[in-house]
């Protein structure tokens, strides 16, 4: 079978010949940016299809799974599955009604750095070390003794692949590549922390990057002298990175990795984490929108994005593969009209005092996160599951379907709910911390516990709402006690007096002792937060911005 294509039309043919009418007529379903996306995706791979077909169709896999873990950028619980965002995201509705969605699923963290340390190890932040974010300049990360899910893959014989968001340290020995990954693609932080030619959405709206040495000016958080770097393996190979063909650009990457796997016969394990929907928002290049349509806009790129991950799968062949997409935490409330939605989830108690109640917040809008997995042929399809469950579980549940043991001289928060995706049943956590996050308190400190469809807090605090406003931080003591069964907005707290408080109360407690003391006699870690210039990603100093761009 030999296939050509010269640009997009060509492109097109090739679908209409080669792809089922089932799957052609989903793609017309979820429009034409996902229609270009595939074209670009596979005008660039036709060679490796050739390759793989004269190779033989019946390339056997190993029996293990293998796994693509998406994870989005403040992406918002309401922003998926409502009735609001519902034609915005026909891939991801598809994921939906093959899969299994969580609806009680929540990030183990509400800020960057700590969730995705903690759900790359299956540990707290107060066990990792990680419990806030690192810096442009920071020298350290994920401290070195704490194991990955993909190393433990890696050594048990997957290849593995990271395209996407970092952010657990950029500087040698915490570069992705040395934590399990044997190949990276993506930024080391969020796509806020360096400038661009072309800025996407943001509040306060940033400037292009510096030209010159004099034109450089910093404004609202907004730095034009660093540029943001796009890192392939160790070497920067675009800086500034061209936001809007990012896409493209991690679509192909993926892409590209799933077939070295094929090559390689090795199960594979991908983590695909995304800079959708993190500010500055950016989507399809060939439309045209305002600033109102814009986070529409950046979420159905998104799900162009996930549509072409699921297809690349299909394409080729790799049937036996699980793909679960979540969130690292809720919507950045302060940026107004470019956050996602918290959906029900209103933390109104907080907000009736002026605060926001999502990022940063251990508000459920801060933490409850959009999730799904599918795996063909292995979980029911369009089931949901309202089990208490977090992201920590990732880890533990992975592994055990690989068939991989975590070391065994520290514990984990994250379950194994391999009962819960393969057979239907419905016991998650008894109980689950949410740390604090930056809104209030230590980061990191385990004061928010979650107890069946109880909530308690014994610290609460706002973060920066749109348009400004901050709640203060408060302890509580008794602690403040939310039935969310009836109140999932959080607005009216149980009355202390009464008998339901008190049995709530006892248990609360109980479960953070244990929780605290098991911790203390853990095997911790500590991660270094120093910051010095020299860490800063930068490929040419002497440059305005740190210029450079790749050979290609
Ligand atoms: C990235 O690193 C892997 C593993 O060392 C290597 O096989 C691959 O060729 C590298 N890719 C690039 C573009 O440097
Ligand atoms: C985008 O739309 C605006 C308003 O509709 C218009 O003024 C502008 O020229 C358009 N830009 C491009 C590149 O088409
Ligand atoms: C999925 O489940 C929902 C709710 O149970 C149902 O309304 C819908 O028709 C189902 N969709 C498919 C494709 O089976
Ligand atoms: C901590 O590590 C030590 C040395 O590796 C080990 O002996 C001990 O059992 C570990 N503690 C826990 C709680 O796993
Ligand atoms: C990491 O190393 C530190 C310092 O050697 C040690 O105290 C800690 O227990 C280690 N963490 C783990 C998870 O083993
Ligand atoms: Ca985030």
């Amino acid at each position: 079978m030999t296939l050509r294509t010269s640009g997009v039309s060509n492109c097109c043919v090739l679908e209409e010949s080669v792809l089922t009418s089932d799957l052609a007529f989903q793609m017309a379903e979820a429009g034409v940016c996902v229609l270009l996306l595939f074209c670009s995706l596979f005008s660039g791979l036709v060679y490796y299809i050739n390759f793989f077909f004269e190779n033989g169709d019946k390339i056997k896999m190993k029996e293990r799974p293998n796994f693509i873990i998406i994870l989005a950028d403040d992406i918002g619980w309401g922003d998926l599955w409502t009735n609001e965002f519902d034609n915005t995201t026909p891939w991801l509705n598809m994921l939906k009604v093959e899969g299994k969605r969580f609806t009680d699923f929540h990030s183990p963290a509400s800020t960057c750095s700590p969730s995705r340390a903690a759900l790359l190890t299956g540990r707290h932040g107060l066990r990792n070390g990680v419990t806030h974010n690192f810096a442009k300049g920071s020298i350290g990360g994920l401290p070195l003794n704490e194991t990955t899910f993909a190393q433990l893959l890696h050594d048990a014989g997957y290849y593995t692949a990271m395209i996407g968001k970092w952010h657990l340290g950029h500087s040698g020995p915490y570069h992705p590549i040395h934590r399990g990954f044997e190949y990276y693609l993506g930024i080391p932080y969020s796509n806020d922390m360096g400038c661009t030619d072309k800025p996407g959405f943001d509040l306060p709206s940033c400037f292009p990057c510096a030209q010159s040495k004099h034109s450089s000016r910093k404004d609202g958080g907004c730095d034009t002298k660093i540029a943001l770097p796009l890192f392939e393996n160790q070497s920067i190979v675009e800086q500034p990175l061209d936001l809007w063909d990012l896409t493209e650009k991690y679509a192909k990457a993926v892409a590209t990795q799933i077939l070295t796997a094929r090559n390689r016969r090795q199960p594979f394990l991908l983590y695909v984490a995304l800079a959708h929907m993190h500010v500055p928002l950016f989507h399809n290049r060939f439309l045209n929108v305002t600033a109102k349509e814009a986070y529409s806009a950046s979420l159905r790129d998104m799900d162009s994005l996930v549509g072409s991950i699921k297809l690349a799968t299909e394409a080729f062949s790799m049937k036996n593969t699980l793909i679960w997409f979540t969130g690292d935490n809720g919507p950045w409330e302060q940026k107004c009209e470019f956050a996602g939605s918290v959906g029900p989830f209103l933390g109104k108690w907080q907000t009736s005092k002026g605060g926001g109640s999502a990022k940063r917040t251990t508000w459920e809008g801060g933490h409850r996160v959009p999730s799904v997995v599918i795996w063909p042929g292995h979980i029911s399809p369009n089931t949901t599951s309202n089990a208490l469950l977090s992201g920590m579980d990732i880890f533990s549940t992975i592994l055990s379907l690989a068939g991989v043991d975590p070391p065994s001289d520290r514990h984990y928060d994250g379950i194994d709910i391999t009962h819960i995706v393969l057979h239907g049943s419905d016991t998650g956590h008894k109980s689950l911390m949410h740390p604090n996050s930056g809104a209030a308190g230590q980061f990191g400190d385990l004061q928010t516990v979650r107890l069946g469809h109880y909530k308690a807090f014994y610290i609460t605090g706002g973060a920066e709402a749109c348009g400004g406003g901050s709640g203060k931080q408060e302890l509580h003591d008794p602690p403040l006690i939310f039935n969310l069964n009836k109140d999932e907005a959080e607005g009216s707290p149980l009355d202390p007096a009464s008998e339901e408080y008190q049995l709530v109360l006892k248990e609360v407690e109980r479960e953070r002792e244990v929780l605290l003391w098991d911790i203390a006699t853990d095997n911790v870690s500590t991660a270094d937060y120093t910051v010095s210039q020299s860490a800063v990603p930068c490929c040419q100093p002497q440059n305005p911005a740190c210029r450079c761009h790749s050979p290609h």
